[in-house]
């Protein structure tokens, strides 16, 4: 990409090409490679036998934290910290200077908090930001899950980041790891009083998926450990799950949390201004690897509907169950739940569900998406609160050259006068205030430009994400969040030379092919290859309720460009009325 400053020819490590999937129709994306193995006793991943031989997540996480030689944990206790929501990283913009001068490499860590739906009072906001300042970059980031993460934070700082957090009421348990993740849920919660009740199931779900085990607040918090005491984890047992588990919550007809590509997707069914229950989908994902068919992204399976709470925990319960017994623990590539219910066929799969949970599923009840993003602006609801949803461009709060977003936020919690939640698409809501309050959160807003800058974010901005990437993500293939802004600054005008600048298009970026900027679920996807370069993928819907496929193998910017301005002349000039591009895509079967 000649001329481009952004790609970086230092970074050999990151030039690899790699050979590329090429996905098929229907809801998932596989190759034609369906020999999944199931687990073998006998062929177990080094990551079961870390698990078992763990006490309770424990390990030796004491010692690799007293461990002053080294930035780094000791190799098993750097699988088992993410149980505890925190990820070993090091600056991968600065291996090569570290290794040149024989340094290890600078390494830290990246915690991410469990926020069930996403929601920070005031206060812990102030917190948030000031345990930010002391102990990380700085920089917050709103995850594509409704929480947030700090980077950078050096081991000896670990223990007094979770110590904060604790004195504000908020963890880290069971954010990473092969447990279940942060629950999302559709942001808006209070938009109606269904919003508010299925919102409790978020905080539900994850309290009753938590592990067992006290380990966490004995090695962050001192708590004392029981010598004697057995926890038992009839849930995980001692090897947890084969691997991570999502869940989701929608509340039609808007899908902004991606239900289906989570491991298991509820979908509120309300009928007459009633919450009736809800349709129970399970064995979403989206991560592959290039170069390995037998991997694909899948989205969930509705199996059927479910009315009592205590059934609709109970299925969910279940459906770990199933996988905690059936997952592939020997190929954690393949140890997803997608595999396995694509390993069983979904129809055993719903009766081993059925034969656990002690009930039959009823028929799924008919619900509609319509749409999948955030609201901007203010919003006001049923009790006549006030919300005001703003954008933050690929989830990162800091204050930048465009905005002081990261102090505006501060003066904002400062008035004590309303409650945060974080978006499934990395934007800020905030939320629950009273009438007489909101013209003075609209000043602030005002005075720190956020009211201008979410306002003048085109359409294709505001719709779009990226995933984390360089320079902390051990995984990046390229760049995304640092990247895509100044990509959509070119490809904004290709829009509007096109006349099609107003189109809500889907655009999401990710340095690999793991998905966490959802990429496989976009109208426009882009796929990290190697540094600088990207597959493209088209033809997702609008409602995420249709993957992508690859359209062209690693581009380059320029050929990114040229590629978009094509399709979008096609576009413009052969769409129906009101036809969406990803559907335009495949009807005129672009891919
Ligand atoms: Fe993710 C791994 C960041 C949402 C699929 N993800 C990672 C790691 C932890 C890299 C690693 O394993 O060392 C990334 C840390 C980067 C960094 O420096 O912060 C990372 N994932 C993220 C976040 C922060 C992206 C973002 O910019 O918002 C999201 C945090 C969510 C959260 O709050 O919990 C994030 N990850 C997702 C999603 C999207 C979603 O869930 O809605 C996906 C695709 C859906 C799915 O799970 O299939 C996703 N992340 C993965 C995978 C592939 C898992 C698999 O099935 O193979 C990995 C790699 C892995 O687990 O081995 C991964
Ligand atoms: Fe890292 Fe890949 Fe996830 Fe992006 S999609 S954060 S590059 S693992």
């Amino acid at each position: 990409m000649p001329g481009n400053t952004w790609i970086n020819w230092k970074r050999k490590e990151d030039t690899r090409k790699m050979c590329i999937r090429i996905p098929d129709s229907g809801e998932s994306n596989r190759g034609n490679d369906k020999n999944i193995i199931m687990s073998g006793k006998n062929n177990l991943s080094a990551v079961e036998r870390i698990k078992t031989s763990s006490d309770g997540l424990r390990g030796t996480l004491k010692e690799s934290l007293q461990d002053g030689l080294t930035g780094a944990l000791k190799e098993d206790d750097q699988s088992l910290i993410k149980f505890h929501g925190l990820y070993q990283q090091d600056d991968r913009d600065r291996r090569e200077e570290r290794t040149a001068k024989k340094l290890e490499w600078l390494y830290s860590y990246m915690i991410r908090l469990r926020l069930p739906g996403g929601f920070l009072t005031a206060d812990q906001w102030i917190g948030l930001h000031h345990i930010a300042g002391e102990h990380s970059t700085g920089t917050i980031k709103v995850t594509t899950r409704q929480t947030v993460q700090l980077h950078g934070i050096l081991k000896s700082h670990i223990k007094p980041t979770i110590q904060s957090f604790n004195t504000l009421h908020l963890d880290s348990i069971a954010a990473c790891g092969d447990v279940n993740r942060n629950v999302t849920c559709s942001a808006h919660p209070k938009e109606s009083a269904i919003h508010e009740q299925v919102f409790q199931y978020a905080d539900k779900i994850s309290v009753m998926a938590l592990p067992k085990t006290r380990s966490y607040y004995e090695i962050w918090l001192d708590e004392e450990q029981i010598a004697d005491k057995k926890e038992d984890d009839l849930l995980y047992q001692d090897r947890y799950l084969p691997r991570k588990f999502k869940v989701g919550i929608a509340i039609p007809p808007n899908n902004d949390v991606d239900v289906l590509i989570n491991d298991v997707g509820l979908i509120a069914i309300i009928e007459n201004n009633e919450l009736k229950g809800f349709n129970i989908a399970a064995g979403g994902g989206l991560s592959s690897t290039h170069g390995n068919p037998a991997t694909y992204a899948r989205l969930a399976t509705v199996l059927g509907f479910v009315d009592t709470e205590e059934k609709i925990l109970k299925a969910v319960y279940e459906i770990m169950t199933i996988q905690r017994d059936h997952g592939n623990r020997s190929d954690r590539k393949l140890a997803r739940l997608k595999y396995t219910i694509e390993n069983m066929g979904v129809d055993p799969f719903k009766e081993e569900l059925e034969k656990r949970c002690g009930f039959k599923l009823d028929p799924a009840k008919p619900y509609t998406f319509i749409e999948r993003k955030d609201h901007y602006g203010w919003k006001q609801n049923h009790e006549g609160n006030w919300y005001y949803t703003m954008f933050v461009e690929n989830g990162r709060i800091l204050d930048d050259e465009k905005i002081p977003l990261k102090t505006a936020l501060l003066e904002i919690a400062k008035t004590g006068k309303l409650n945060f939640r974080f978006t499934g698409n990395q934007n800020l809501i905030l939320a629950d205030i009273k009438d007489a309050d909101k013209n003075e959160i609209d000043a602030l807003l005002r005075q720190f430009n956020i009211s201008d800058h979410t306002a003048a974010a085109g359409a294709i901005r505001k719709n779009a994400m990226a995933c984390v990437a360089f320079n902390t993500c051990p995984l990046a293939l390229a760049e995304a969040q640092r990247y895509l802004p100044s990509l959509i600054d070119k490809i904004e005008p290709l829009l509007k030379k096109h006349s099609i600048e107003e189109e809500e298009i889907i655009l999401r970026m990710t340095g690999c092919p793991n998905g966490c900027g959802r990429s496989p679920a976009a109208e426009i996807g882009f796929v990290g290859t190697a540094y600088g370069q990207y597959n493209l993928h088209i033809g997702g819907d609008r409602i995420g309720e249709r993957l992508n496929r690859k359209y062209k193998d690693s581009l380059d910017e320029p050929q990114i460009l040229e590629e978009l301005d094509q399709l979008f002349a096609v576009y413009s000039a052969k769409r129906n009325a009101g036809e969406t591009f990803g559907d335009f895509v495949i009807r005129e079967k672009l891919v």
